[in-house]
């Protein structure tokens, strides 16, 4: 069946809901219909230079919530991305065939630059996106699941793609397609519903870590910043902190945002976000339990994870070689 690849950074203790609705809950989805791989990628992390003892903690607290989450390691292959040196290999072919314009037009480059400023920004952070692309392509992917954020980056893989096929001749690369679920593709920080909610937000308070305490859940649910009006609507455009409610309230309960707004005729946003805070602490406690499982037993967890690397690498061998071979690199033996 055809192949899916996505991953995510363990740039911080716990996921957020945004990462959970717009990648996650994909991921776990897909993974019957497809030939699935689901990777930690912490070499994408180091491009903004983690403490090391950090970095080790977050990929192995990364895996288990896709675990968690309900990633099957018996029918999807998990896996960290280090322990497979094809992606920094294939990343490499593909950096000399991208151009430095073009990598400098990505915009969460620009974004992330501008944040970390001209010391902190490092080459690796201009990179990132080819490496992407190289883990992409490294498994002759044909569908991405990812958030909104992510499309530019999955068009440069696209365009990377087409220009092996071209320059190399057809099949050097398999040209993939983002899968970006529109209802839940970019859910928004809650106290700025026009931004994303993102790891790096200026504030804590806009985001919901699965692994955040419930009751710090709760309380940032119902300080949610909401809009003048009083009727819940679904109105992205005038309402956005409310859609953004209804629409996590509605992703967690797999309700219709028209049965929810039917059920809260003639009641204030109070009740929505009560009633929210009780729907996602729910999902929470038992999320919790099950990643507190996995990290009580690091060694089943690292050989999870090192049955995915062995599996990965043989796909990713392959590939490499097809792609070296057509670069008119010599065989290696
Ligand atoms: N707010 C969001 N809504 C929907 N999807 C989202 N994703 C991230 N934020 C949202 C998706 O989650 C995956 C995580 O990818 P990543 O680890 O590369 O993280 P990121 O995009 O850098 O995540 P953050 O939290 O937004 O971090 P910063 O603050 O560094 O930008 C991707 O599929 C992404 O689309």
């Amino acid at each position: 069946s055809p192949r899916i690849f996505s991953g995510m950074q363990p740039t911080s203790d716990s996921l957020h809901l945004g990462n959970y609705l717009g990648a996650l809950t994909q991921w776990v989805a897909l993974q019957d219909a497809y030939d699935a791989l689901y990777c930690v990628v912490d070499l994408h992390a180091l491009t903004v230079s983690p403490d090391p003892v950090q970095l080790r903690e977050r990929t192995r607290r990364t895996a288990a919530q896709y675990l968690a989450a309900g990633v099957d390691p018996e029918r999807s292959i998990l896996f960290v991305q280090s322990h497979v040196a094809e992606h920094a290999e294939l990343s490499w072919l593909l950096s000399c065939q991208t151009g430095f314009g073009e990598a400098g037009r990505m915009t969460q480059f620009k974004d992330k630059s501008a944040k970390h400023g001209a010391e902190g920004t490092t080459v690796g952070l201009f990179t990132y996106p080819i490496l992407m692309a190289a883990d992409i392509l490294l498994y002759d992917t044909a569908l991405v699941p990812v958030g909104e954020d992510q499309r530019q980056h999955l068009e440069l893989t696209r365009d990377l793609a087409e220009r092996l096929n071209k320059r190399f001749g057809d099949g050097t690369a398999v040209v993939p397609d983002a899968h970006i679920v529109k209802a839940t593709a970019k859910i928004y920080d809650l106290q700025d519903p026009t931004a994303k909610m993102s790891k790096s937000a200026a504030s804590p308070n806009g985001i919901i870590e699965l692994l955040d305490p419930p009751k710090t859940v709760a309380k940032r649910i119902r300080s949610a910043v909401t809009d003048t009006g009083s009727e819940i609507r679904f109105d992205r455009e005038n309402q956005p902190g409310i859609a953004n409610l209804l629409t996590i309230y509605s992703a967690l309960t797999g309700r219709e945002v028209d049965a929810i707004v039917a059920d809260y005729a003639g009641k204030g946003y109070g009740h929505l976000k009560v009633d929210l805070a009780d729907v996602v602490v729910e999902f929470l406690a038992p999320f919790q339990e099950r990643v507190d499982g996995y990290l009580s037993d690091p060694a089943s967890l690292d050989a999870v994870l090192e049955d995915g690397a062995e599996r990965a690498r043989a796909i990713a061998r392959a590939t490499l070689d097809r792609v070296a071979d057509r670069f008119g690199l010599l065989p290696r033996r």
